[in-house]
Formats: C-alpha cells, sequence, structure tokens
C-alpha cells in the first residue's frame, strides 16, 4: 500500500504524504514511495511539485522513523539512510519545490521542509529539531543546512532546546516564505505554483542549480565557476530565451518548451 498520493493538474504535480496512523513518519517505507512520486513527477509535465500532508493533518511529519534508527555503535544518519537520500533528490531536483505545510514538524522532516525550495505555512503550525531529544549527533550536510537558512544563533537554539519554533516566528525570521489561515493555504500555494508554471522552466532550474552551487558558501572551485558558466549558457542559447523576450515585447504569454 503506498504511503503516499501523487497527481498532476495544470503542470503542477503534487506528493501527499499519507500515512495518518503514524503520522507520515519518514520510514524507509515513505520515502521509497517519496521517491517515485518525485522520480515520476519530474519525467512527466510537471513544472513545480507541491509536497503536503494529507488534509486536516495535525503533524506534518513526525520525521525520521525511530523504529528505523540503528542501534548504537552505528552512524543513524548515513549517507545511504532513507531521509538523507530524499532531502538530497528534494535539493538537487530541477523542478522548484513548495512545502505546503499544516501542522507540526519533527525532527528530520524539519530538514526535508527545508530542502524545498518555497515553505508556505499557517498559525498553529510549528518545525521542532529533535536530534537532541533523542540523543541524534545529526549530521554535517544537515547542519550547514539549518545555518545556511536560519544563521548560526536560530539553529543552536532550535538543535540545543529541541522546542517548537512556532510558523508564526519561523515566518518572521524567513524561514518560512508565506504565512497564511490554513483555509487559505491550499489556495495561495497553488496559485503561486501556477504563476511559477507559467515562467521558463529552463531558466528556473538553472537559477536553482546555481542558488544551491553558490549558496553553499564554499570557494568556488574552477569546476564549480565553469558549471556555473555552462548552466547560464544553456539558458540565453535557448529559444526560450528568445521566446521570453519576443512574448514581453509583443506582449502576448510566452511559450516556453523547455529548450
Ligand atoms: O504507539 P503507536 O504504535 O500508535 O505509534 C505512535 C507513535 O509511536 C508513532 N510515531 C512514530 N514512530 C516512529 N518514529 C517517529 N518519529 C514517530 N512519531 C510518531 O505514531 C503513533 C502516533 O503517535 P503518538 O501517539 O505519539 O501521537 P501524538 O499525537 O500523541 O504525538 C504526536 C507527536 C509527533 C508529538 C509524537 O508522536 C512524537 O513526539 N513523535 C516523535 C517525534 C520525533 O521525535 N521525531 C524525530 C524522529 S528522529 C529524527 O527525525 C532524526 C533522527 S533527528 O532526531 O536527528 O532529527
Amino acid at each position: 500500500m503506498t504511503m503516499v498520493l501523487t497527481h498532476l493538474c495544470d503542470d503542477i504535480g503534487t506528493i501527499i504524504m499519507n500515512n495518518p496512523e503514524r503520522l507520515n513518519v519518514l520510514s524507509s517505507k515513505m520515502v521509497d514511495d517519496m521517491l517515485q512520486a518525485l522520480d515520476q513527477l519530474e519525467k512527466g509535465r510537471a513544472r513545480v511539485i507541491v509536497i503536503r500532508a494529507y488534509e486536516g493533518a495535525k503533524v506534518w511529519s513526525s520525521g525520521h522513523d525511530i523504529n528505523e534508527l540503528p542501534v548504537s555503535g552505528r552512524d543513524p544518519l548515513p549517507y545511504d539512510d532513507p531521509l538523507e537520500t530524499i532531502l538530497r533528490s528534494i535539493q538537487a531536483s530541477p523542478l522548484p519545490v513548495i512545502a505546503m505545510i499544516e501542522g507540526g514538524v519533527w525532527g528530520g522532516a524539519c530538514d526535508l521542509a527545508l530542502s524545498c525550495d518555497i515553505l508556505i505555512g499557517s498559525p498553529g503550525g510549528s518545525l521542532t529539531m529533535t536530534p537532541a531529544k533523542i540523543s541524534v549527533p545529526y549530521n554535517a550536510s544537515g547542519i550547514l543546512h539549518f545555518i545556511g537558512i536560519m544563521g548560526i544563533n536560530i539553529a543552536k537554539e532550535m538543535f540545543f532546546s529541541a522546542e517548537p519554533l512556532s510558523a508564526e516566528r519561523a515566518e518572521k525570521l524567513g524561514i518560512l516564505n508565506h504565512l497564511v489561515p490554513v483555509d487559505e493555504l491550499e489556495h495561495f500555494t497553488y496559485e503561486l505554483a501556477g504563476k511559477i508554471a507559467k515562467n521558463s522552466p529552463l531558466s528556473i532550474k538553472v537559477i536553482k542549480e546555481q542558488i544551491c552551487l553558490l549558496a553553499g558558501a564554499h570557494p568556488l572551485s574552477p569546476h564549480t565557476f565553469e558549471r556555473v558558466q555552462g548552466l547560464r549558457r544553456l539558458v540565453y542559447d535557448s529559444s526560450d530565451y528568445a521566446e521570453g523576450i519576443n512574448a514581453f515585447l509583443a506582449k502576448r504569454a510566452p511559450l516556453f518548451l523547455g529548450e
């Protein structure tokens, strides 16, 4: 039985985490199903993806499946851990991914939400980082991810206190892009997704990867610099680039073909 529901409508893909009994715990089965859904949407007509919980969820996701944490003596978050795999897949996806968040987000599910490109939450929601609660060391890529998004002091408070960070505070801190009343959350999310879906997929794909590469805050290696230049050339050499300019000058909607 699949743990996720997948939809595609108006070029907007949706992945719904759908395991109410276990509060959308990120078990290896849930992650496998999410990876399959992501792959299917990336290969299809989707131009933007929304990741959300089932309707009315009090918990968006309860994080890594504690039952699947390895016994002592082994790294609880190794590179090939299911959670780490889905985080990298979302970050590396050529499509913009929006996290539509209602309810509580726990542990590794916070990293999942933060791996999305845009986060939209609603009052009453919260983000709780739990490693210190279950004596998990977390890991370098995850910690760097938090520092890059929220700064060192807030990251320390989240990790050290393991206390919920309210959606209201997360929005003030710029962690959430938008805070929307829960009864408007779906409409607001899909309206934004629709606007993104109308723009040049090639340009968005290339800008997303450039942001990811440059936000790494590491000195640019020659490889990275040349990769960034090659990515940019992909777009300004494309017919979509000419189409975007011609459509604007002709005062008509652009028809982007992704090439
Ligand atoms: O007792 P049953 O069998 O019905 O199962 C219960 C919970 O045990 C189960 N469940 C989980 N099972 C495995 N791993 C989880 N993360 C997990 N979360 C929940 O789901 C059933 C319903 O949960 P219950 O009865 O506690 O619901 P509740 O409404 O009273 O409380 C909701 C929560 C989310 C406050 C509570 O379930 C909870 O605190 N869950 C654990 C949240 C957590 O610590 N997540 C972090 C997991 S570790 C992780 O993500 C990383 C390794 S790290 O820590 O490094 O970030």
